[in-house]
């Protein structure tokens, strides 16, 4: 008797195993269920109304000017979902994004390909430091990567009104902040808000680079303001690679975060993809009573001390700190201004040395709804301890009090 195995099963399933293989997920029931409702997702996006999107490159882009090098766009070059690869049934029906360079990280092959190279004087380089010292996705990377990452950046100036991203184009960049304002709107159900702005620092455009999804915000000057691009296959070749190093290292850590513990398998994961590493030495301030706040914070290993302002009017009068509580691995800190969208009411500072996995305010925002319960009640608890602490007059709302 011959038995007759199904068109297409033995791909199905070779590509859930080899998903698997490279994640090592530790449910795999809850894994296969995420693999395969991605999968029919990615199927119906192709087969759906909306229809393949374009495969002509974006008009809309601005023309930064040449670089010295340009890699190839290889035509039988497949997208990818940043680590998530469901199996090749099709691979050209599979192409829903122009910009689909072709790339698993997980290759640990010798990288011949020539280098994006925009040329930069000595002053252009160091403004070009300075801006990027903070960027949370090149915290990660070693010195031969920041390098090439460096060497690749172009700059770009901009006036009030200039659109830097609209939403629903391919990616075509990635951008880090040197100065000047720019807002975030979202049009979601034919109504488009304001969500968000970047105020002289940070970076935007990675989600599209990294998931091969059309822009999810449109991000537009304010002021006029300076910006350091990145083009899509250097941010591919580079960022991507790190970040499937980075699932590899933090997986077991982000699992273990009781806050994170709603959060199903590829959420965390997107979490990862977004979060730098930062080391604190001892005594070290990683966060100010009183500062603007920008960013969250998890312990990765070590203990962090919480400060406030003494309330007596002697110890006011020394600008004296009274320890609150203490942050150990797996415990967050730093959500409460993000939470409030007020400065942060306590200090923060590193007892001997300390690891802290930091996410910025737009990522906090996008990826930790979930968790937002769970926040609020702590916060109230915070409420609690303070009245206790300091008597009823004070209002974590209001932390320059
Ligand atoms: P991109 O490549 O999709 C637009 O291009 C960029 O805007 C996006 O990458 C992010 O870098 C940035 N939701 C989605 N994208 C955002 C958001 C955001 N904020 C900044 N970007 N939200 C706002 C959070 C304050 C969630 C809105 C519901
Ligand atoms: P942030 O963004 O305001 C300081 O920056 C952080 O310290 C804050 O978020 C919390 O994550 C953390 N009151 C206020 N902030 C606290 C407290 C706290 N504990 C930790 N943080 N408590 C009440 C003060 C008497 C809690 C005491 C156990």
């Amino acid at each position: 008797m011959s038995i007759q195995i199904p068109p297409g099963l033995t791909e199905l399933l070779q590509g859930y195993t080899v998903e698997v293989l490279r994640q090592r997920p530790p449910d795999l029931v809850e894994f296969a269920i995420q693999y395969f409702t991605r999968l029919k997702e990615s199927k119906t996006t192709q087969d759906g109304a909306g229809g393949v999107r374009s495969l002509l490159p974006s008009s809309k882009g601005v023309n930064f000017g040449e670089p010295m090098q340009t890699e190839s766009n290889g035509e039988d070059e497949e997208d990818d979902d940043s680590d998530f690869e469901p199996p090749v049934i099709n691979r050209f029906s599979r192409r829903v994004s122009v910009c689909a360079e072709a790339y698993n990280p997980d290759e640990e092959e010798e990288d011949t390909e020539p280098r994006v190279v925009h040329p930069k004087t000595d002053e252009q380089r160091l403004r070009l430091q300075e801006a990027c010292k903070d960027i949370l996705l090149f915290k990660n990377l070693d010195q031969e990567q920041l390098s090439q990452v460096l060497d690749a950046m172009f700059e770009k100036k901009v006036k009030p009104q200039d659109h830097v991203i609209d939403q629903g184009d391919d990616g075509d960049n990635f951008y880090v902040v040197e100065r000047g304002q720019f807002d975030i709107f979202v049009t979601k159900d034919g109504q488009t808000r304001c969500v968000g702005r970047y105020d002289d620092r940070g970076s935007f455009g990675e989600l599209a680079l990294m998931y091969n999804t059309p822009r999810a915000a449109t991000i537009v000057a304010t002021t006029d303001g300076a910006l350091w691009g990145m083009d899509r296959v250097t941010f591919r070749r580079i960022i991507l690679k790190n970040n499937a190093k980075k699932r590899r290292m933090y997986e077991t850590f982000v699992e273990s975060v009781p806050l994170l513990k709603s959060l199903n398998l590829s959420e965390r994961m997107k979490i990862v993809d977004v979060i730098g590493e930062k080391i604190y030495q001892d005594g070290e301030r990683i966060i100010a009573q009183g500062d603007k706040a920008e960013s969250f914070f998890m312990v990765k290993s070590g203990e962090v001390k919480i400060m406030m302002k003494s309330k007596t009017k002697a110890d006011q009068d020394d600008n004296k700190e009274v320890e609150i509580t203490r942050c150990n691995q797996g415990q967050y800190f730093g959500e409460l201004a993000l939470v409030t969208n007020k400065p942060r009411a306590a200090s923060a500072y590193a007892v001997g040395e300390v690891k802290c996995l930091v996410m910025d305010v737009q990522a906090f925002e996008r990826l930790l709804g979930p968790c937002m319960d769970i926040m609020k009640r702590n916060i109230v608890h915070y409420e609690e301890q303070l009245v206790a602490l300091f008597g009823s007059s004070m209002d974590l709302r209001d932390p320059g009090n």
